[in-house]
């Protein structure tokens, strides 16, 4: 009758995160608390995205706003609402965000026993041409009772407990894992919910997209050269790749993961260690990328086996559907040899 007309079962993500945490009876909730925290944070900047054209329209953002405060850049307005989150949420020790120098170490009466790295808005010079942006995170456990230091997150990701992203984009998408494989979910604006749509996704085993900025090809190295003439010029009478190349990480990799294919930030002569961040780009989108099947590599090294030594720290990445990355792993690995 009518009411089957609707979905009556809405999976929302904070009853999916709590049927994954009802495997483990000794668990106490507290990463449900947290990530609902960090739901909150990006149901937050979804709306702020969503209207950042209408508040330079109407003059809000950039100037100072009717209580003639100074309106604060989006990417600066999304960091202090996560960091807030996270803190408030009473189950972080350790931030460490793309917007700030150093670490933020919780006072000891809202510690808790996760660190969170987070990227609030990567990509946010694509606001105001109306590309999609988003929210990175990468989730460690805090492995004891002591001080909190920077160490507790400069872990390998191959010890991170879960990571997803937001994007803001057509339509809001968190896609996460705690470990059991990739889910999406929608936000459903009326509801002010996220709502389970793409449950457990699995990248293609190969694609026919690659994902570079070709405008650095003149200083890529000999294995990314090489694999990139393979992908425009293939040898063995295959068809060509096609390119698609959003210049925003969460838009490309979101796609990549959906149909496949490869994307690559390789190192350059300008950036030996490439642009994108080892703590909050690179390790959360590579653990995304082998829960769906896939695999990430940096030139040297399956790329959550690498161990950071600043929270900053950048490393070249290939990312992506399992038999491309293999490609370019095998170019690298003859590199080596010569
Ligand atoms: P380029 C955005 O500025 C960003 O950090 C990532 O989101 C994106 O993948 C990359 O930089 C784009 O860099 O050098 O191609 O413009």
């Amino acid at each position: 009758h009518a009411a089957d007309a609707h979905r009556t079962d809405l999976m929302t993500i904070t009853r999916f995160v709590l049927n994954e945490q009802s495997k483990y009876p000794e668990s106490r909730g507290d990463f449900t608390i947290l990530l609902s925290h960090i739901v909150l944070g990006c149901k937050f900047v979804c709306s702020a995205v969503n209207k950042a054209g209408l508040a330079k329209l109407i003059g809000l953002a950039g100037e100072t706003n009717i209580q003639g405060e100074e309106q604060k850049k989006l990417d600066v307005l999304s960091n202090d609402v996560f960091v807030n989150a996270l803190v408030s949420s009473g189950r972080t020790s350790v931030l460490v965000s793309e917007e700030d120098e150093e670490a933020t170490f919780v006072e000891p009466s809202h510690r808790g026993k996760y660190c969170v790295v987070f990227d609030p808005l990567d990509g946010s010079s694509n606001i105001d041409c109306g590309v999609s942006i988003g929210t990175i995170f990468g989730i460690y456990t805090l492995d004891h009772t002591d001080e909190p230091t920077t160490e507790d997150v400069l872990k390998p990701g191959n010890e991170m407990v879960a990571a997803g992203y937001c994007m803001y984009g057509s339509s809001c998408m968190l896609v996460l894992s705690t470990g059991t494989g990739v889910h999406g979910f929608t936000l459903d604006p009326s509801l002010g919910e996220f709502i389970l749509t793409h449950p457990d996704i699995k990248i293609p085993k190969k694609g026919n997209i690659y994902s570079v900025n070709e405008g650095n090809a003149q200083n890529w190295d000999g294995p990314t050269t090489k694999y990139v003439e393979k992908c425009k010029f293939p040898k063995d009478g295959s068809p060509a790749k096609s390119l698609r190349y959003v210049g925003s990480m969460v838009a490309d990799v979101h796609r990549t993961l959906l149909y496949g294919g490869i994307f690559l930030y390789p190192a350059d002569k300008k950036s030996p260690n490439g642009k994108l961040r080892v703590l909050y780009e690179v390790f959360p989108m590579s653990f995304l990328m082998e829960q769906a099947g896939g695999q990430a590599f940096t030139g040297q090294k399956r790329a959550l086996d690498l161990v950071p030594e600043k929270i900053h720290e950048r490393s070249p990445i290939f990312l992506g559907s399992y038999d491309d990355v293999e490609e370019i792993k095998a170019l690298y690995a003859e590199d080596e040899k010569n």
